[in-house]
């Protein structure tokens, strides 16, 4: 029998792949709920855009129920001590700055960082998904393009204002995204992702953020790949 196979060789339940989904799995599970906690600030911070915000924070949630599903589905245990330290540096950073109303950096973390590495992450892993976690993944990944929208389409239309502060920001959180990377290298490898791939996807999703909101080719060069060769 003729079968298009796109994963052809991973063993979905063998216990070397899910050793590492049950660290990869709490990772997703666990920036879903941050990001849900996150539009909720966020709606806070920007009352005239609650509502669009509180429904972007519904759609988080709706992520993360449907990932427990998939470690649950492959009968995997997501350990969600690791993930929440994997997550900490950037939740201090978005925590701090909503405390001070900085609401450009909250932005830059959350609709522009979180949301592009969940991009380039889900997209990677979909073709190497089991059958019911690409199904879940491809429905997802739909939505985190809106909520990248929602804070390209925000710091667009106030671009001259945001832009010293969306420099600093950057500099202070890029280099952790990639510091998270490399902590996610070997994991993401036994379930078919390379992480010269995750860095590609990601350097192209962010770039193409930053042209939206106005940048330009060289600020984006600089901007992007910050903090990347000491990582
Ligand atoms: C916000 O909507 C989503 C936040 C999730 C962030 C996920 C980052 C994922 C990095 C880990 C790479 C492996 C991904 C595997 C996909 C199931
Ligand atoms: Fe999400
Ligand atoms: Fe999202």
């Amino acid at each position: 029998m003729q079968q298009l196979e796109i994963s052809p060789d991973i063993d979905f339940h063998s216990e070397t792949y899910k050793d590492a989904y049950s660290r990869i799995n709490a990772i997703v599970i666990e920036g879903e709920l941050e990001a849900n906690a996150n539009y909720q600030r966020l709606a806070e911070l920007l009352p005239e855009s609650k509502d669009d915000l509180l429904g972007l924070a519904k759609m988080e949630s709706r992520h993360m129920k449907g990932f427990q599903a998939c470690g649950r589905n492959l009968q995997v245990t997501p350990d969600m001590e690791f993930a929440k330290q994997f997550f900490a540096e950037l939740h201090q950073n978005f925590q701090i700055a909503a405390a001070e109303g900085r609401i450009v950096t909250c932005l830059l973390i959350q609709s522009l960082i979180i949301e592009c590495f969940a991009i380039s992450a889900y997209n990677i892993y979909i073709p190497v998904a089991d059958d019911f976690a690409r199904k879940i993944t491809e429905g997802v990944v739909k939505d985190e393009y809106l909520h990248l929208n929602f804070g390209e389409e925000w710091l667009k239309a106030n671009f001259e204002s945001s832009k010293a502060e969306l420099e600093e920001a950057n500099r202070q959180n890029l280099p952790i995204v990639w510091r998270m990377l490399n902590q996610v290298e070997t994991d993401a490898r036994v379930l078919g992702m390379e992480k010269e791939a995750l860095v590609e996807d990601f350097m192209i999703s962010y770039g193409e953020a930053l042209s939206n909101i106005g940048f330009g080719p060289r600020d984006i060069m600089r901007m992007s790949a910050h903090g990347l060769a000491a990582a």
